[in-house]
């Protein structure tokens, strides 16, 4: 399994193997090997939803547990999620090509105070591989920002990350500006995020909580077709 200089050959393990060790390699915050093990699994004719899901999302949950019971650190975490960034840049371009004319416009950002932007960077990939132009407008967005967004690339979809407890509630500051300024109905608005869920969403007023990237993509899908029938009806 080892080279001469000691060091484990990636392609030498079977499927079940790499994918342990792409979650071990991303946990260490080992870039170059995540990477690695990303083309070896796509080589293999892996789907690259898959190598994302299990691999990286899957190294991810680990990295989360052991951030949670304090076993790991910010500086560790910030390691691994580069590494976790490393693996998605390969992987972002296959999600995204599609060929075809974009079935719908997204605005998204990860809400003020908020710097957590790989499940928003997973969103947004996902969302350009179903077809939708994606305008992402980074971490940290406050309500001006997002409502310059909107009144900029007059989107379909609104999409609202928050990976804190303590940057949730900022989401319905967003909401209810958009209700004072009478554009809240231009917009379907779609929130997302770990510690969020359907009640919150449906307490903030957001149209619709989405669990994961997949559940985006089918929410934002069902809405342009409901937007479609309305036109042709
Ligand atoms: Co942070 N962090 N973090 N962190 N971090 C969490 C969120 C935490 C749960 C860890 C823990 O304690 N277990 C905890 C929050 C606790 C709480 O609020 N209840 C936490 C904390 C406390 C903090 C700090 C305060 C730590 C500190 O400084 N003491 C600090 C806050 C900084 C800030 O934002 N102001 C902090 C910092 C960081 C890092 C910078 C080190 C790093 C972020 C790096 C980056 O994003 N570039 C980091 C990380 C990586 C995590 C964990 C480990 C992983 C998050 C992640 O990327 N998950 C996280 C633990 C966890 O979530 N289990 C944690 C993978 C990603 C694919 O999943 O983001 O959930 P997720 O996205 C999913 C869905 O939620 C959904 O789809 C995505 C894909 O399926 N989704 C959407 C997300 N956004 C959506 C938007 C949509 C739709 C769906 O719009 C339509």
């Amino acid at each position: 399994m080892s080279d001469d200089d000691g060091d484990l050959d990636l392609r030498e393990l079977d499927d079940d193997e790499l994918v342990k060790q792409i979650q071990d390699d991303l946990y260490d915050g080992l870039k170059d090997e995540v990477c690695e093990g990303v083309e070896i699994l796509l080589e293999r004719g892996w789907e690259p939803y898959r190598v994302l899901t299990e691999a990286l999302v899957g190294g991810m949950s680990i990295v989360g547990v052991d951030f949670r019971d304090g076993i790991l650190f910010v500086p560790e975490v910030l390691l691994a999620a580069n590494a976790m960034k490393g693996g998605m840049a390969i992987l972002r371009p296959l999600l995204a090509e599609t060929g075809a004319p974009p079935v719908g416009k997204m605005v998204i950002g990860t809400v003020k105070g908020d710097i957590h932007d790989i499940g928003k960077n997973l969103v947004s990939m996902m969302m350009e591989g179903a077809g939708f132009e994606v305008v992402d407008l980074g971490i940290n967005v406050d309500v001006d920002k997002y409502l310059a967004a909107l009144e900029e690339h007059k989107p379909d979809i609104f999409g609202m990350s928050a990976l804190l407890t303590t940057t949730m509630p900022y989401m319905k500051v967003v909401i209810d500006t958009m209700v004072e300024q009478g554009i809240r109905e231009d917009y379907k608005v779609l929130v997302g995020g770990a510690p969020l869920n359907e009640q919150f969403a449906e307490a903030i007023g957001a149209d619709s909580y989405c669990r994961d990237a997949a559940v985006a993509v089918d929410t934002a899908k069902a809405i342009m077709a409901r937007k479609h029938n309305q036109r042709s009806a």
